[in-house]
């Protein structure tokens, strides 16, 4: 912070300005620039804004470990602190160039510039703009610009720079309220407008489409696949309540008109598919448990919808794979990428190319308007959102966004369980303690759910009725000899393959989280 007493310790010209003037004016300055600049970001489109691209460069050289520290402690608030960890940082860096200003404006200036021209190279770089490089870098262009010009106004209005025109010759608080007043003014316009803006074309085309019928749609989810028990996960996900992960700052902006699905590589024809073109090939409809490889044991990134699309191999049966290719390189529009093995592309589990999840076009946050989903694969190596690029290829010659980052890339799901009811340090009636969850092993299948209560043995639950093997299954179980007070609960999984899972822990990094997950609870 600037040294408020410096203000009266140093001699000073007859009506000098005060250090709240300049630091003061240091904020309006930077917010008119990027209030103005994240307009024009949002008016245009596939364009960051001014601080999400500086925010995504912040990702970008983020260490893995950083990464996985966010993903814990915030979850998916991750986005929303490192916004304000920006926005934070940029505001007492105005503050203190501001006030400096008043006594070096000449300094303050050229801060500014320093600002817009940091900004302008995030968006230089910046992976994630779909536009062209020169309309990228507009909005923090602009946001240089108007904030340079707005510092320099303001310190003309304070009288600390000299100069025509609005220089007043001293400080006139009257005068400088009044200037500021009318850039805080058009800064709030400018900010309200921006919340008017933004992932509008994908949003517009979203709400124009209506999906075909599936050619095949999935069987019907038997009786008995939910169970009832109120706190249970429902078997279907609901889209609203489906978990969201991925490395996009603002939901790419992708809209139908336009939209084309190249597949290239190691195939004997290349194909440019448009969205119209995916609508009318034979659409299938399954249902896949997704999961991500950031979940903790008993964690929440999992989650299960009926997806309708294309499947992946009649896709690379049109292309005709090439031989000695491995892997698929699949891209976003935001420019993330993943390597997936072609085999399970290609092998008889339901990989598609999805347009729907769960009777609806994809929510723009689950990768609107076309997306990857692989049964029994971590979302990082499968997942694609907003996809618009397939790559035919092979593992050692390509590095993919989490495997430059310590993950591994390959990265089957770990199979495991999880106790819905009782919530933590919940309490259960004794007549009644009911407990119950859910347990996953996509492609394989559930065979065995058991829990245990403190030290005790092994019980084995119920299964809810089996659905496929690419989604999870719930089940329940009935402490009938509950006693009062506090208690501890665990669960474990056991496969149709027979594999039990594992107390052992492993993190998350690199390829997935191990152990058994238990709970405190009551009863009463
Ligand atoms: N474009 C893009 N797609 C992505 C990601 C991403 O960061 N960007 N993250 C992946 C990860 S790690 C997971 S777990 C799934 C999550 O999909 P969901 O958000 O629809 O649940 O998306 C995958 N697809
Ligand atoms: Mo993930």
């Amino acid at each position: 912070m600037a040294d408020v007493t410096t203000e009266t310790a140093t001699p000073q010209t007859a009506g000098h300005a005060p250090r709240w003037a300049g630091a003061l004016s240091g904020i309006l300055a930077a917010s008119l620039g990027l209030a103005l600049g994240t307009l024009l970001a949002k008016l245009l489109t596939g364009v960051p804004t001014p601080i999400n691209t500086v925010g995504n460069r912040a990702i970008d050289f983020a260490p893995p470990f950083l990464k996985d520290f966010a993903i814990e402690q915030f979850g998916t608030a991750d986005k929303a602190v490192l916004i304000g960890g920006v926005v934070a940082t940029l505001a007492i860096v105005a503050l203190v160039v501001g006030a400096i200003g008043v006594t070096k404006p000449k300094v303050a200036q050229v801060a500014m510039i320093v600002l817009g021209v940091v900004a302008f190279a995030a968006a230089l770089f910046d992976r994630t703009a779909s536009a062209n490089i020169v309309i990228t870098v507009l909005p923090t262009l602009l946001t240089g610009v108007v904030a340079f010009a707005a510092i320099t106004f303001l310190l003309r209005r304070m009288g600390t720079l000299k100069g025509e025109p609005g220089s007043t010759g001293g400080f006139e608080r009257r005068a400088f309220l009044i200037g500021a007043f009318g850039i805080a003014a058009v800064a709030a316009i400018g900010g309200g407008l921006t919340r008017v803006f933004g992932g509008a074309a994908a949003r517009e085309s979203r709400a124009a489409i209506t999906l075909p019928a599936a050619a095949q749609t999935a069987d019907a989810i038997p009786a008995g696949a939910q169970i009832d028990l109120k706190g249970i996960s429902p078997y279907i996900t609901p889209n609203k309540d489906f978990y969201r992960i991925d490395t996009a700052l603002s939901v790419p902006d992708v809209p139908t008109d336009g939209y084309v699905l190249r597949i290239h590589g190691m195939v004997d024809r290349e194909l440019n598919l448009t969205y119209q073109d995916l609508l009318d090939m034979p659409l299938e409809e399954h249902r896949v448990t997704l999961t991500c490889v950031s979940n903790e044991v008993g964690g929440p990134y999992v989650g299960n919808a009926t997806w309708l699309g294309i499947r992946t191999s009649t896709l690379l049966e049109m292309a005709g794979v090439q031989s000695g290719a491995d892997a698929v390189l699949s891209t976003s529009a935001d420019g993330w990428d993943t390597g997936t093995p072609l085999e399970a592309l290609t092998d008889d589990r339901s990989s598609l190319v999805a347009v729907g999840m769960n009777g609806e076009p994809l929510p723009l946050i689950h990768g609107f308007p076309v997306r990857m989903v692989v049964p029994g694969l971590y979302g990082y190596v499968s997942a694609t959102k907003w996809l618009v690029d397939i790559e035919v290829s092979r593992f050692q010659d390509f590095t993919a966004y989490w495997t430059s980052r310590d993950y591994t890339a390959e990265a089957p799901i770990k199979f495991s369980s999880r106790i819905d009811v009782p919530a933590s340090f919940e309490a259960l009636p004794i007549d009644n303690a009911r407990v119950g969850g859910v347990a996953w092993a996509q492609t394989v299948g559930i065979a065995k759910v058991e829990v245990k209560i403190d030290d005790g043995g092994w019980n084995e639950a119920e299964l809810g009725a089996s659905d496929t093997d690419e989604t999870w299954r719930q089940w329940s179980w009935t402490w009938d000899e509950a006693t009062e007070g506090r208690h501890n609960i665990t669960v474990r999984a056991t496969t149709k393959d027979g594999e039990t899972q594992t107390s052992d822990r492993a993190p998350i990094r690199p390829n997935g989280t191990t152990g058994w997950h238990s709970v405190q609870f009551r009863v009463e």
